[in-house]
């Protein structure tokens, strides 16, 4: 494996445009090519998900179905007991997930409800797996106090390019977005920062969504590409599927862009064929989220992802020692 692959973050969007439109062989040989200089191309590191916090969002992003503003008929559920966080993180450590996730129906966590995550991340971690927490907007002390708390990873969505982003939210901004991942990058905590394609949004708002996520001052660790996840009572409910050669692209172009990063193929597998998913895993995705729920919605069973992975030979990645971690943070700067 060569470490000499230039880590850019000067990308142009008629470059990212035109990547996006090579003849797709083209694309994924690129985007293979480069992908399998940096990471071995049989292993996918494995996310399991938790809503620790559901429903009853003041937000109005027009894709969740957390969102007060919507009837979704979502059960609403208050925060979650330390235990029964224990609970669904050694479920997901027997079923094979390195890392556990936290996802809570939030603007932004008041002080009281960051030491109750607190108290999450800590028995997590206890369980021997990796942390992440996304809670939404992050002050720079919030930040700090979980770094010090001792959280792997925030994730932060942009969700999309900042020109389509006025049609999806209107209730925080995308310097707000910006904001939280700058405050999450200055407390040295890895940033898990992606978006979410299938909302009606147009090509060039696409390589409008990668150009911001690669041209942040350090790239995401971890990025991850959501295809929505239609729930009825939403605005977006009913929006025109994304085609899945598309999606490919978006990873392929992901990889290309970010070359150090982990892609998450995220939501909206449940509805992609195995041949979708593995031209992504060959395009250079080389994460997803594994387990039954995602947060609210439906993901493959362990059994299915499994079989597939046992088709592909693609075994779980086991995480890196905390030193070669902090080794990697410095090659992935430039
Ligand atoms: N409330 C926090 C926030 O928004 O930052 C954390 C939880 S929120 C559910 C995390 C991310 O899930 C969102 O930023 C969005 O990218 C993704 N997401 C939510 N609903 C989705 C859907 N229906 N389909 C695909 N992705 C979705
Ligand atoms: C991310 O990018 N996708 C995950 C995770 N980060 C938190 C969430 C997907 C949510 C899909 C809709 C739901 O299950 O509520
Ligand atoms: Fe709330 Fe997050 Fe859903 Fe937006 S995406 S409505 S902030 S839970």
């Amino acid at each position: 494996m060569s470490t000499t692959v230039t880590v850019r973050h000067d990308w142009q969007l008629d470059e990212i445009e035109q990547l996006l439109a090579l003849p797709f062989n083209e694309l994924l040989f690129r985007a293979h090519s480069l992908h399998r200089q940096i990471f071995n191309p049989n292993e996918v590191q494995i996310s399991s998900l938790l809503s620790i916090k559901t429903g009853s969002c003041p937000e109005d992003c027009s894709y969740c179905p957390q969102s007060a503003h919507y009837n979704t008929e979502l059960e609403k559920e208050r925060l979650l007991a330390v235990t029964e966080v224990i609970e669904a993180a050694r479920q997901a450590k027997a079923n094979g997930a390195t890392r556990f996730c936290m996802g809570a129906a939030w603007r932004n966590p008041t002080d009281k409800n960051l030491d109750q995550v607190i108290d999450m991340i800590e028995a997590v971690h206890a369980e021997g797996l990796e942390t992440c927490v996304t809670l939404g907007m992050l002050t720079a002390q919030q930040a700090s106090k979980l770094k010090q708390a001792g959280l792997d990873y925030y994730n932060h969505n942009l969700d999309t390019s900042p020109e389509f982003y006025g049609e999806i939210i209107s209730t925080r901004t995308y310097e707000d977005r910006l904001k939280t991942l700058e405050h999450v990058r200055d407390a040295d905590i890895h940033v898990c920062s992606g978006g979410i394609v299938g909302m009606g949004e147009s090509p060039t708002d696409r390589a409008g969504l990668l150009q911001q996520l690669a041209n942040l001052p350090k790239h995401p660790d971890s990025v991850p590409i959501n295809m929505l996840v239609q729930v009825k009572g939403t605005p977006l409910y009913g929006q025109a599927p994304l085609d899945p050669i598309e999606f490919v692209r978006i990873v392929a172009a992901a990889r290309i862009l970010m070359p150090k990063s982990h892609v998450r193929l995220s939501a909206g597998r449940t509805e992609m064929s195995e041949s979708t998913q593995a031209l992504c895993f060959f395009a250079g995705a080389n994460s997803i989220f594994y387990g039954e729920k995602l947060l609210t919605t439906d993901n493959p069973t362990t059994q299915t992802d499994q079989a597939l992975f046992s088709k592909l030979g693609i075994a779980a990645q086991q995480p890196k020692p905390l030193q070669s971690c902090q080794l990697d943070k410095t090659a992935n700067s430039s």
